[in-house]
């Protein structure tokens, strides 16, 4: 240090300590009629290269900061102009060497003027809260030190009333992007240093509110709610619908009507001091473990659940009330009951939202040390005393920020931080503090320090037998109940197998059910990507799409993954009912708490997927868990072809968080089975009179190579077998995955490189057959292949026949056909939609009739790559064309070809096909898939189950086409 000649103020910097001159932490409320003045908006701003670039002159009143910069507070400075994020899954991007950071450390130097409203009352004391720094911050208020923190998504407050006056106050705050803190806030995202939340000064009157307790249980058995409100400063606590008046710190037990993440009542109060008046929203609800299982108010519970970091696309971290909103009512309209918050505590809004509309919370702290992973855990500073006053100080500005927040069920340490003491001491802190909720953290398998035995992305196979109770393990695990706080990895196309899953989770009272992985897409807005994700800010150590691995866009737009979640997850379940009997339908209420009376069900008929007949079902207000069969009216007369019957369960009536109608579960069945097409062959192939040309019913061919040109006006090109698609993230799956990744072994065998090799056109009486080898260079397996050619003069049929040769180990990406049209727009058919499916991705895929555009045909994932399949299609109308299939088919259409998809990093990169790189005037390139392979969820979990594999076998499938004119 003896170098160090100016005077600096960057030692606490790389200090392990949580920080100096804070308030001890006490209960967030969202309102009280003391006053407070929002110190939000634009702030000065400079940025320097390193943390003592700059002395701190700057906080004394009357600096010149005239030529700084701007920001937005709150805010991140690199999504403002300033510098870049940078995006690493849990590698730190500086070298490991606890607590020192690098030289390179981005300090954002932010200043304020303001001055006091009139009406600030001149008696009393002040606070100063940030709601969130990344990652360090230390203040100056009037040119006084107030002190320095970590813990960027925590708040922290400081005692400044003795600092204000009333015009002309200089708030400045020095913010560095690296600190002993960093090492701690290891979690799988971007690093966006800044004040991302609020800063807030807040009046503190005489005998004012500090810190309190709302303790508001339920006794099921009785029906009877009790609320004790302890409080250090001593006052009175009102809750007029309930006739409670009471001194803080008695209990009043009355009748109540309980909170739930289903039936969220919400009791409103107060609490009175001397000084201040603080509105209270009280949800009595009461956890506990018993049986084995996590109950609230006396019953388990099973999550469906989302893992949600906070992110806006362009502001990052730093969210407004809207898109909090935003986040619960979709999550709400999705069928989620709860949220983990991972791997931070929210903005304290985001609490109050969720219990206001109902979600279940596990609150976890902010702690990670993920990167240790790469030195085998060691020096990991869970496990490290000189630590622990930082965690604890962590457990603590969570637990006591969030305590009454009915939503919050379970408290989690972190996540992805090995084990260790001071993991310990903040459970033991924890439990001591709160032992009204279960503890939750994944990393100890042994569960020393749980309440709830919790893995990430087990397998299916592994979750059955820890739902059988067979997993073995620590003795008091194998007491617990389970849950997976991850699974489902939402990565590009997917996730695959949910419906797997939570077949297992009703199975087994044990499994208490899962949280994807993840909310949203952490995708950056950009102009040259449309949004960027890791590596496009030329960082030198990333982690690419990783980081956009959600069930939203980053518009938050629902991806596929989060319909298929909605339709898995539904509240009620609608199926073909008792034995044999087409007309009756199974009503099933898997809620938890509440009845079906908010719900209204209707029944419809389907002929060929038109709805011919529809009206109001009946069904009784089933409790949690039962069943009922409920008849439904005879189907339709008259003219027959394939009929479905639809029931759909809607919202009877508006709700805070959907309106009446809102679809929440359907189950559809079929009535009368399909006709397949039949085609007969009538025609023969004719030879044209230069001899180039075989003409056959409406259809046109090549005479030297058997290739299509026409049906009808519509040109065909490129006719022909296709078995690649541009892999998935899961396909490709992640490094450390020990399954096979098909992804890499498809591109290995050269599945994208199949070479085509006609040896025969044989023309017959009725038929045009073409026989030929599909095969990719340097390998000696192929796919004999046999297309067979007929029509009855209108209709042209088309039958494939593959028969693998030579050693077929891997399972095929796709199966069927693909060619160009010179143009297509409208796409109209009837099967499986409206979105896109894939094998273990199905559950939402509706037979009806359904149009969209060829555009809209697309899923826009962050990075490009196969989307968009309509499954179960029995005949599609597009280009001209109609194609309908025996058996049914999956339908893909797209402006380029898979290889342009498969090239594409991101959405910009995808334009529409052109005659030069098709060699063709085809502008749409259309899929007609006999099967396709599983999605799974490999980018971080399991492939596709087998059931799902498309494997190399004999397979015959057929096609009619026909021209629309
Ligand atoms: C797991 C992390 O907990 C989570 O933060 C995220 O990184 C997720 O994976 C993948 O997107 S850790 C995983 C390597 C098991």
């Amino acid at each position: 240090m003896s170098f160090r000649s100016r005077r600096t103020v960057t030692d606490h910097v790389e200090d392990v300590s949580p920080g100096s001159g804070v308030l001890p932490p006490r209960a967030r409320y969202a309102s009280s009629d003391a006053m407070s003045l929002s110190l939000n908006g634009s702030w000065r701003f400079r940025l320097s290269r390193t943390a003592d670039a700059e002395d701190d002159s700057f906080a004394e009143p009357g600096y010149d900061a005239g030529d700084w910069t701007e920001v937005t507070v709150p805010g991140h400075w690199v999504l403002q102009g300033h510098g870049s994020p940078i995006y690493t899954n849990h590698l730190y991007p500086f070298p490991v060497d606890p607590p020192r950071v690098p030289t390179e450390n981005p300090t954002g130097d932010h200043l304020r003027v303001f001055d006091l409203p009139a009406d600030w009352p001149a008696d009393g004391d002040a606070a100063l809260r940030f709601d969130g720094v990344e990652s360090c911050a230390r203040v100056w208020l009037n040119g006084t030190d107030l002190g320095e923190f970590k813990g960027s998504r925590l708040p922290h407050e400081f005692t400044v009333g003795h600092l204000l006056r009333p015009a002309g106050n200089v708030l400045a705050v020095r913010v560095h992007q690296w600190s002993a803190g960093s090492y701690l806030e290891d979690q799988d995202q971007w690093w966006l240093p800044g004040i991302f939340r609020d800063v807030t000064l807040l009046h503190r009157p005489a005998a004012c509110v500090q810190d309190f307790f709302v303790h508001a249980s339920y006794d099921h058995a009785t029906g009877a709610g009790t609320l004790r409100v302890d409080s250090d400063v001593a006052g009175r606590v009102t809750v007029p619908a309930l006739d409670i008046d009471v001194a803080t710190g008695e209990p009043a037990t009355v009748p109540v009507r309980p909170w739930t993440a289903e039936t969220p009542v919400l009791y409103d109060g107060v609490l009175a001091t001397g000084g201040e008046r603080v509105p209270l929203r009280i949800g009595f609800r009461t956890v506990e473990l018993s049986d084995g299982l996590i109950k609230v108010n006396g019953r388990p519970v099973l999550f469906k659940g989302v893992n949600r970091h906070e992110w806006h696309p362009e502001k990052g971290r730093a969210l407004d009330l809207d898109t909090m909103r935003e986040d619960v009512l979709l999550m709400k309209r999705h069928n989620i009951n709860a949220v983990r918050t991972s791997h931070y505590p929210p903005h304290p809004a985001f609490l109050d939202l969720c219990d206001e509309y109902g979600l279940w919370v596990i609150d976890e702290c902010d702690l990670e040390t993920h990167g240790f992973v790469e030195q085998d855990w060691r020096d990991n500073p869970v496990d490290d005393d000189r630590w622990t006053p930082a965690l604890l100080d962590r457990a603590a500005r969570m637990v006591e920020r969030d305590k009454n927040h009915p939503s919050v069920v379970m408290w989690s340490l972190g996540n992805e931080a090995g084990t260790g003491r001071g993991l310990t001491a903040m459970a033991e802190w924890i439990h001591g503090r709160d032992p009204s909720r279960p503890l939750h953290y994944e990393g100890d398998r042994d569960c020393r320090d749980t309440d709830v035995y919790s893995r990430m992305y087990a397998f299916h196979e592994e979750v059955e037998r820890i739902g059988e109770g067979l997993d073995g393990g620590a003795h008091r695990r194998r007491g617990l109940p389970f849950i997976l706080c991850e699974y489902g990895h939402a990565m590009g196309n997917g996730p695959g197998g949910l419906a797997d899953y939570q077949r297992l989770f009703e199975r087994y009272d044990r499994l208490q059910g899962g949280f994807v992985w993840e909310w949203i897409d952490h995708g950056i807005k950009d102009d040259r990507y449309g949004y960027a994700y890791g590596g496009d800010f030329g960082e030198e150590l990333h982690d690419g799409n990783f980081v956009c691995d959600g069930l939203l866009f980053p518009d938050r737009s629902p991806s596929p993954g989060l319909i298929e979640y909605k339709k898995v997850i539904e509240p009620v379940r609608i199926e073909g009912g008792g034995e044999g009997s087409d007309s009756t339908v199974r009503v099933t209420n898997l809620q938890d708490f509440a009845d079906l009376s908010a719900l209204a069900f209707e029944w419809s008929y389907q002929v060929e997927g038109e709805t011919v007949e529809a009206g109001a079902l009946s069904v009784p207000a089933l409790a949690p868990g039962e069943s009922a069969d409920v008849k439904l009216p005879g189907p339709p007369e008259g003219p027959g072809g394939e009929t479905h019957w639809t029931v759909r369960a809607l919202l009877a009536a508006d709700t805070a968080w959907a309106p009446k109608g809102h679809v929440v579960a359907w189950g559809q069945a079929v009535v009368a089975p399909r006709t397949p097409p039949s085609v007969p062959a009538t025609e023969r192939p004719v030879r044209g009179p230069a001899g180039d040309l075989i003409t056959l019913g409406p259809a046109v061919f090549d005479a030297r190579t058997g290739a299509l040109r026409r049906v009808g006006e519509v040109e065909v090109t490129g006719l022909r077998l296709d078995v690649w698609r541009a892999p998935t993230d899961n396909d490709d799956g992640a490094e450390w995955q020990t399954g096979t990744r098909y992804g890499l072994l498809w591109r290995r065998l050269g599945l994208h490189r199949m070479r085509h090799r006609p040896d025969a056109v044989e023309a017959s009486e009725d038929a045009l057959t073409v026989r030929t080898r599909v095969a990719p260079a340097a390998r000696e397996l192929g796919l004999a292949t046999v297309y067979r050619w007929t029509s009855d003069g209108e209709r042209l049929r088309l039958t494939v026949s593959v028969s693998p040769e030579g050693d077929w180990t891997v399972p095929l990406p796709r199966l069927g056909i693909r060619f160009g049209l010179s143009a297509a727009d409208e796409v109209r058919w009837y099967g499986g939609g409206p979105g896109e499916a894939y094998p273990d991705t199905r559950s939402a895929s509706l037979v009806a009739r359904w149009d969209a555009t060829v555009d809209g045909l697309q899923t826009p994932y962050v990075r490009p790559q196969e989307n968009g399949a309509r499954a179960d299609v029995r005949w599609a109308r597009l280009g001209g064309l109609r194609i309908e299939g025996d058996p049914e088919f999956w339908l893909t259409a797209r402006r380029w070809t898979s290889e342009q998809l498969d090239a594409a990093r991101h959405l910009t990169d995808l334009t529409p096909a052109t005659a030069s790189d098709s060699g063709s005037a085809a502008g749409v390139w259309v899929n007609l898939d006999h099967a396709q392979h599983g999605i799974g969820s490999q980018s971080c979990g399991p492939g596709p189950l087998p059931q799902y594999f498309l494997r190399a076998e004999p397979t015959e499938f057929s096609f009619v086409f026909s021209a629309t004119g």
